[in-house]
């Protein structure tokens, strides 16, 4: 990843400001919003690394809407991004990967012109495991932005190419913000000694192309012909190739090595996962904006993912995102193009 160090001391939240001049119709409440989403991730990082001490590792004895086990320390990241978000009058709806249906904003709090998806807390397999887990997030306006009455499922169901900000936490050997409000990728890390994110990296670029291919390797007898293919060609001694195999297990996680070295990260459909297993709205679409706006290529296989149109807040897409020329090779070999 090619990015500018930056010397300067600047917060997030001064971060925002001067952005600010990048959306004239935005008034303090969108600088509002992000302070209160960053002091949930705040909170959040503090008990991710505290969860070996206090009792939030392990799981609940609930099942969220995809089947899965939810993690207490998953439970506890989508209570307090909600407690954060609900009462600031930024938002007029929300939705998480933890709730089967949009969120209300409750009755007794003004409903601004925002709307928050995320994920809580994304690779909870690896949470009781000490790997790397992360918080994604994606930020939209509202249909009517006249409007002061709750929002609705069409707020939240919005394509990818209308997020007004979007970006992730991720919870590692540092605690890291990676954020996009459609002006290029910028890097913060915590600074726990004064309990605020600074700025690091500024307008980070991806390489056009890597060697490192993120996927995991298990579901290989459950892909289709190109998908064996391609990785069959990663594998190959020529045309600069092998490429090295790098796989998490958490979106973030792997998605952020992807915009440091450049390389391709993919979850592709498989006989389980028609459609792939990642979500839409509240994984793949922050992602890809990211990935973008870095310079890299985010599609389905076929189509931008910003660009598919959402009809369920759950549903799934493939994912094929990394450095542009890695992403064009794969989508060759997947359609058929390239034996
Ligand atoms: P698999 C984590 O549970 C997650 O949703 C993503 O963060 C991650 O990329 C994917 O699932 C891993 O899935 O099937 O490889 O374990």
């Amino acid at each position: 990843m090619s990015f500018l160090r930056v010397s300067r001391l600047v917060t997030i939240e001064r971060h925002i400001a001067e952005e600010q001049g990048f959306h004239p119709s935005a008034t303090g409440e969108y600088s509002g919003l992000l302070r209160d989403l960053t002091l949930a991730l705040r909170i959040i990082a503090r008990d991710v690394r505290r969860a070996g001490l206090n009792d939030v590792l392990g799981i609940t004895d609930s099942i969220n809407v995809h089947g899965e086990t939810v993690k207490k320390l998953d439970e506890f990241a989508n209570e307090v991004i909600f407690r954060a978000m609900d009462h600031g009058g930024h938002l007029c709806v929300m939705a998480s990967e933890e709730s089967k249906g949009i969120i209300k904003i409750p009755d007794e709090y003004a409903k601004g012109k925002y709307v928050l998806l995320f994920d809580p807390l994304d690779g909870s397999s690896n949470i009781d495991v000490n790997t790397t887990i992360g918080t994604i997030f994606s930020i939209y306006r509202r249909l009517d932005p006249q409007s002061t009455e709750d929002g609705d499922e069409r707020d939240v169901l919005q394509p990818g190419y209308k997020q007004v900000a979007a970006g992730y936490a991720c919870y590692g050997s540092a605690t890291t913000l990676v954020y996009t409000s459609g002006h290029g990728v910028d890097v913060f890390t915590y600074d726990q000694t004064i309990g605020d994110f600074l700025l690091t990296h500024e307008k980070v670029r991806m390489p056009k192309q890597g060697k490192i291919y993120s996927v995991n390797e298990g579901n290989y007898t459950l892909w289709s012909d190109g998908m064996k293919r391609y990785v069959d060609h990663l594998k190959k001694q020529e045309h600069g190739k092998p490429y090295s195999l790098r796989y998490i297990g958490t979106a973030v996680a792997d998605i952020h090595r992807t915009l440091h070295y450049g390389g391709i990260f993919m979850y592709p459909s498989d006989s389980r996962y028609p459609n792939g297993k990642l979500r839409l709205l509240y994984e793949l679409n922050p992602l890809a904006m990211i990935i973008e706006q870095a310079g890299g290529r985010a599609t389905d296989g076929m189509n931008r993912i910003l660009d598919i149109i959402p009809t369920e807040i759950h549903q799934c897409a493939q994912a094929f995102m990394g450095s542009e020329l890695d992403v064009l090779e794969a989508e060759l070999f997947v359609n058929g193009h390239h034996s």
